[in-house]
Formats: structure tokens, sequence, C-alpha cells
């Protein structure tokens, strides 16, 4: 099991557009293995392989309080979504930043599993959102690009600033 570096935002690789896996062979089993390892470490309730700068269609989720249901997404889709609601978001692309976002209140997601079953999941509330979320990295795209532009700019800056002290 390895850890695996997450890309900051903004990061042009987390612009890049993830391919269908066609194959589930051992290196997808390994690499979703590995990010979810990875994302309890962080900690996080999501993680997408674009984040870890594989650009395959892979997410990891556990939004359960007792962080043991660990779900794994293949080339996840959503089929369905149903109402609106509004949830403080943050990322692990984008270290420190969390800022509201409006999305569907449920969506139903077809994907394959680790077995290459085709299944259907239905999530409302924290899983909605984080599906989508997830969902959203494995087409390039980061939260805060829902924000304003003025916004987008601000946490640039910040994250530059914070760049710079690290470095
Ligand atoms: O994509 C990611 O970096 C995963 C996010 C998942 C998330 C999606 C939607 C709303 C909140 C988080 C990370 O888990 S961010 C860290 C975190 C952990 C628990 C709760 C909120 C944020
Ligand atoms: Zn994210």
């Amino acid at each position: 099991m390895s850890l695996l570096p997450i890309l900051r935002f903004p990061d042009p690789r987390l612009k890049t557009l993830a391919a269908p896996v066609r194959n589930i062979d051992e290196g997808i089993i390994r690499l979703a293995r590995d990010m979810a390892e990875t994302m309890y470490e962080a900690p996080g309730i999501g993680l997408a392989a674009t984040q870890v700068d594989v650009h395959r269609q892979v997410i990891v989720i556990d939004v359960s309080e007792t962080r043991d249901r660990l779900l794994t997404l293949i080339n996840p889709r959503i089929i369905e979504s149903d109402g609106k609601q509004v949830c403080e978001e943050g990322c692990l692309s984008v270290p420190g930043i969390y800022e509201k976002v409006e999305r569907a209140e449920s969506v139903v997601v077809r994907y394959l599993d680790l077995a290459g079953q085709e299944e259907t999941i239905r999530g409302d509330g924290l899983l909605a959102v984080c599906l989508q979320h997830e969902i959203e990295h494995l087409s390039g795209k980061v939260f805060v690009e829902h924000l304003s532009r003025l916004k987008q700019m601000r946490i640039r800056a910040k994250l530059d600033k914070q760049a710079k002290i690290t470095a």
C-alpha cells in the first residue's frame, strides 16, 4: 500500500479529462487501494484519480462516521439528479479553502465495482455532494470553479502566498 502525492490547485494537470477504464486489472485495483489509503490518511471523504495525477475514471468515497464504508466507483456516470442543496465544500487539492457550492440534492450514479459488476447507487445529502464533487474531478473541474472569478483570484493569491512560505 502506498500514499500518493496529491496535486495542488491550480496545477494544470487537474484539468485533464480522465479516460474510461477498459480493463479492471491489477494496476487499477492497486490504484484504488492506494487512493483509499491516501484519502483516509489525508483525511478526506473522497478522492479522484485525477488528484493523484492518474487520468483514469476511478474515485473512492467514504462519508461514514465510522470510516469503514469505502465505495470504489469505476467509470461513474450521473444518470439522474434531483433537487438543490448548498453545502460547504473543501478539497484535498485546495487545502484550507472551504466555500459553499450549490449542487443537486440527490443523484443516481451508475458505475462498475472492482469486480467489474455494473452497479447503481442513489445518494443524497453529503454522499450526493461528494459523488458530484469527485465525478467533476474526472472531467477536469475543481470545486472552486463554481465560485466567482473574484473569489477564484483571491484563492489563487492565497495559495500562491502559502506556496512561497512553505517553499
Ligand atoms: O476531492 C476531494 O479532495 C475530496 C474532498 C471531498 C469533499 C467533497 C464534498 C464536500 C466536502 C469534501 C475532501 O474530502 S475535502 C476534506 C473534507 C473532509 C471532510 C469533510 C469536508 C471536507
Ligand atoms: Zn476535490
